[in-house]
């Protein structure tokens, strides 16, 4: 049985060269924060850190270091104009004057990691742009819509370490190989059923929810003998990276909606590190990637750690969905 390395995979889809290095760079940090989180609780490091991010989070000491990690391995390469992260409130400028053909990395270190202490997945989110012109290394230069991605992906570290990743032309899964330490093809062209009976949402917001979303639970709920004729079943990780993983695998719909709790901030995730990428995987494997009221990927952004509503998966049911905001 022939084993397709990630590089193999890359060049195999013509990816640009320099694409294909910084993709690259991105695994060895994924692989190197998956083994810092495997070795996590020898390290005493799966608890909280002292320090709160820029969204008001206490972080756990491996955000931290996952965070320094990335910025260490993807941060010297040549290509990269800046680094956004989740955990640091500025923009991190790699170039004083970045040039057309340079990439902006988005990424979130260590998604979900409020589920260390317990050993369920985490995850690690990146968004990849490419410049198209000179810029002024300013915050605005960096507010680019999701439509411009050339890549994205995710880190999983499960029971396996997955790579999960898009270049434009599909998406494909592959696992971590200890002994070779490739990250080998294992999900070929990941493709997301347009039905499903699954949804991911957090139910205890409920009391929350603005009617469109609550009425739509409701109708799930209500099973074959109400409106959607069909009986759901419910997941809910508290990580996206394995929520999306699943969706990716199997189908389903993912809901964080803006609600009466998260309104003032536009909602829970993040646009240019959360949505967007996974807004892209999952267009790319034939899903689509709503707000309630439009694609994702469309947003225009007004800061680089700026919230949106997320609703995506199954294409046919993000339509449903898309269907009860509209009414
Ligand atoms: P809640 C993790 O903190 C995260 O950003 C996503 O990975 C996840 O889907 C969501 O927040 C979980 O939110 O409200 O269930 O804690």
């Amino acid at each position: 049985m022939t084993q397709t390395t990630l590089r193999q995979h890359l060049q195999a889809q013509q990816t640009d060269t320099d694409l294909m290095i910084l993709m690259e760079d991105i695994a060895t940090a994924c692989r190197m924060i998956a083994d810092r989180v495997r070795h996590g609780a020898f390290a005493g490091v799966l608890g909280a850190a002292e320090t709160e991010n820029v969204q008001g989070e206490t972080q756990k000491e491996l955000d931290v270091i996952s965070d320094e990690l990335f910025q260490q391995v993807v941060g010297g390469n040549p290509s990269l104009a800046a680094l956004v992260s989740e955990e640091v409130d500025e923009v991190n400028w790699r170039k004083t004057a970045p040039q057309a053909g340079d990439f902006v990395v988005y990424y979130d270190p260590l998604d979900g990691s409020s589920n260390l202490d317990v050993n369920l997945s985490v995850g690690t989110i990146f968004s990849i742009v490419r410049l198209n012109a000179a810029i002024a290394p300013e915050a605005s230069a960096v507010q680019i819509k999701g439509t411009k991605q050339v890549a994205a992906g995710y880190a999983i570290y499960g029971p396996s370490t997955g790579l999960v990743i898009t270049v434009g032309q599909g998406v494909d899964g592959f696992t971590h190989h200890p002994g070779s330490g490739e990250f080998l093809l294992t999900q070929p062209e990941m493709s997301i059923p347009p039905e499903t009976k699954e949804f991911a949402i957090n139910a205890s917001r409920y009391d929350m929810w603005h009617p469109p979303v609550r009425n739509y639970i409701d109708d799930c709920l209500r099973g074959k003998n109400g409106p959607r004729g069909k009986t759901f079943n419910m997941r809910w990780c508290a990580s996206m990276v394995a929520d999306v993983h699943r969706i990716l695998t199997r189908g389903g719909v993912f809901l964080y909606p803006a609600d009466a709790g998260n309104a003032a901030q536009g909602g829970k995730l993040r646009l240019m590190y959360e949505a967007n990428p996974m807004g892209m995987l999952v267009e790319q494997a034939g899903g689509a990637s709503s707000t309630g009221l439009g694609r994702i990927l469309e947003v225009a952004p007004t800061g680089h750690h700026q919230r949106v509503p997320v609703i995506l998966g199954s294409r046919e049911e993000v339509a449903v969905i898309e269907g009860y905001h509209k009414k």
